[in-house]
């Protein structure tokens, strides 16, 4: 099958020549095919490299001492900051609060704003596609405050059924808390939408933006969005550190999350004031490597360009799709490739997720087996797990031709 004309949008070629761990064999003379990126995304050299020369030439701790290495590490720390602001769509940095992952980020959300805001009898609009990141934090408040939980439904085709919101809006939500893309279904979210009949009904609006902010340009200004929350480690950045974006009213109103070093401005024995935007919410030494290393993914991300990386990104999974299609006994979940990024969860007639990634990495293909940190979403869809190829700027058509040759060889060895 040829490639689609969008998939010459982007250098996949050169790509592929800014990441090292591409040039790996998984066994000798099998290479890798990596199709795990909605786990977590390979790293370019470019940011393998700061956090390198980060620790070789600069290490020190920051917004402390006064001395040259700690007055460099601080600049690198805060142009992270900005870089991803601007990333983001937003102009004022003091609304970037760096966490360990997304997952820390909601939780930072329901800690603080959901305890100080929410009382009994609140509701929390959530959706059934969401990663357990956006389902347990909000059970937890929920079961110690007595908030009430509504789900928007996922349709037949996996996309949210608006009309179903739309009543659920009408009972007066507190929150509306959703993600960008599923990391299951791939589908991608109305989010401007959602956000703009939340705040009609003056609820608040939380993005899970996890797999969507790597993928596709996010504009949080845009969007509107009350909150926003993702991980660098899947947008070719390190482990370790995580975004929260909020607007600064709401920020500023907020109670600290953790207490320690950082986060107060002056403390006395038995209390503090807590410390301005954005230092409030980040107690204690933080990634300060790992913030050097998001600064350089942003770089290289918008080097490359978010909008050619969307748009190859979604010839790449148009053609999984129909690739994926052709195998006899192989069935994908989620929406036509107009509504999804690239993700690709699918099952195999007769054979458990888990026995067909163990065959593939035979083969060099790494993909992920497992309900994916979504079970209920699993659950809904009948299955306890399913298997899951997904897809990142560097990724070619032939990894997928690959994908499907090692499909049918697991088919041979299992008989079906
Ligand atoms: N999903 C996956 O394989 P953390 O772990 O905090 O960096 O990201 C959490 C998270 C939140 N929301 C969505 C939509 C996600 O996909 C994830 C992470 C990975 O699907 C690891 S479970």
């Amino acid at each position: 099958m040829e490639p689609v004309s969008s998939l010459t949008s982007l250098d996949v070629e050169r790509v592929r020549e800014d990441f090292p761990i591409l040039q790996r064999e998984i066994r000798p003379g099998v290479p890798l095919v990596y199709l795990d990126s909605a786990a977590t995304s390979q790293k370019p050299a470019s940011v393998i490299e700061s956090i390198d020369s980060y620790y070789a030439r600069t290490n020190a701790n920051i917004h402390r001492g006064i001395h040259t290495l700690a007055e460099e590490a601080t600049a690198g720390y805060e142009a992270a900051r900005a870089k991803v602001a601007k990333f983001i769509g937003i102009s004022n940095a003091r609304q970037v609060i760096f966490t360990r992952n997304a997952t820390e980020s909601i939780n930072l959300v329901a800690q603080t704003w959901g305890r100080a805001n929410l009382h009994s009898g609140d509701l929390v609009i959530l959706t059934e596609m969401e990663h357990h990141s956006n389902l347990v934090p909000w059970q937890m408040l929920a079961s110690e405050k007595g908030l009430r939980l509504e789900f928007i439904p996922v349709t037949d085709e996996g996309l949210l059924d608006l009309e179903v919101y739309q009543t659920l809006l009408a009972q007066g939500p507190r929150l509306v808390a959703f993600t960008h893309m599923s990391n299951v279904l791939g589908t991608i979210t109305p989010a401007k939408e959602i956000i703009r009949l939340a705040h009609q009904s003056g609820a608040l609006a939380l993005v899970d933006g996890a797999q969507s902010v790597p993928h596709f340009p996010v504009n949080a200004a845009d969007l509107d969005a009350d909150f926003l929350a993702f991980s660098a480690h899947k947008m070719c950045g390190p482990t370790g550190i995580g975004v929260l974006f909020g607007k600064e009213a709401l920020l500023e109103a907020m109670p600290p999350f953790l207490g320690g070093g950082d986060m107060i401005r002056k403390v006395f024995l038995r209390s503090f004031t807590p410390n301005e935007l954005p230092h409030k919410f980040e107690a204690g030494t933080p990634a300060i490597a790992e913030a050097f290393g998001l600064g350089a993914a942003v770089d290289y991300l918008t080097s490359r360009g978010m909008e050619p990386i969307a748009s190859y990104e979604h010839g790449l999974t148009e053609y999984a799709l129909d690739r994926l299609e052709e195998v006899p006994g192989v069935h994908v979940y989620g929406p036509p490739a107009q509504n999804r990024g690239g993700v690709l969860s699918f099952t195999m007639d007769g054979i458990h997720p888990h026995d067909v990634s163990q065959v593939l990495d035979r083969y060099g293909v790494a993909i992920r087996a497992g309900h994916h940190c979504a079970m209920p979403l699993h659950e809904k869809l009948g299955l306890a797990a399913t298997s899951r190829a997904s897809l990142y700027l560097y990724n070619r058509t032939d990894e997928i031709d690959r994908l499907v040759e090692a499909l049918y060889t697991v088919k041979k060895i299992f008989g079906s």
